[in-house]
């Protein structure tokens, strides 16, 4: 059965011209220094951050407001050590065969590896999981849109709060409903890192396309 909702009012305060525009300046400012990050320091974050962090990725827009995603914060060094394990007995598959020639030739000036230490380096690790359906069996809709727009404003909130992550795609990762107790209607879909950098962190000196590669206006 459908949720009847009552419509409330739109409570919004109308900025200037100008403060629109400085604020659409200093947010792409402030983006522009994300990076994904693969070295990060054990200093630890205290989880009513991460809290924070999960309430602004549930604010996402959903197909029907189905909400179909389910967030795993994981801080304890067991279960770390165990999804470390797994993710690299996959990667180190993925590494040596199952990804075709291309796809490693396009990761190698990235320098990335089978080897994850930053699993059980980085304080949390939030494992995001899309509900395909409800525990009924009903299917929710736009799933990977839905999620896929959460994910993006949980990164965006880690970053607007001074800490560092890496969408991390371990494949397969099936493993990660299993070690974390999920029910049959959620997938993985992304696992992020969470923390401060290490000191001696380095990033590969990569640029984003300019506006007229990414966009076209009519
Ligand atoms: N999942 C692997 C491989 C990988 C794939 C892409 I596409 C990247 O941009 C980076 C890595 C891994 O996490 O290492």
């Amino acid at each position: 059965m459908a949720d009847n909702y009552s419509f409330i009012p739109f409570s919004h305060s109308e900025l200037t011209e100008n403060e629109i525009l400085n604020r659409s300046i200093s947010f792409n400012l402030l983006m522009q220094r994300r990076r994904s990050i693969r070295s990060f320091s054990d200093k630890p974050v205290d989880r009513l951050v991460i809290e924070n962090l999960l309430l602004t990725a549930g604010s996402a827009p959903s197909g029907a407001n189905k909400q179909p995603w389910f967030f795993c914060a994981v801080a304890d060094p067991v279960i770390k050590r165990q999804i470390r394990e797994a993710a690299e007995k996959e990667e180190f598959e993925s590494y040596n065969g199952r990804m075709p020639d291309r796809w490693i030739k396009d990761l190698e000036p990235i320098g990335t590896d089978w080897h994850k230490p930053f699993l059980e380096i980085a304080p949390w690790l939030i494992i995001v999981f899309r509900q395909s359906a409800n525990t009924s069996g009903d299917k929710n809709y736009y799933v990977q849109e839905s999620v896929g727009i959460a994910t993006g404003i949980l990164i965006t909130a880690i970053h607007n709060a001074g800490l560092c992550t890496l969408t991390h795609t371990p494949s397969p990762m099936d493993f990660l409903g299993s070690i974390l107790n999920r029910p049959a209607n959620e997938k993985p879909f992304l696992l992020l890192p969470v923390g401060y950098p290490a000191m001696d962190a380095m990033v590969p000196d990569i640029h984003r396309k300019p506006l007229p590669q990414i966009s076209m206006f009519y």
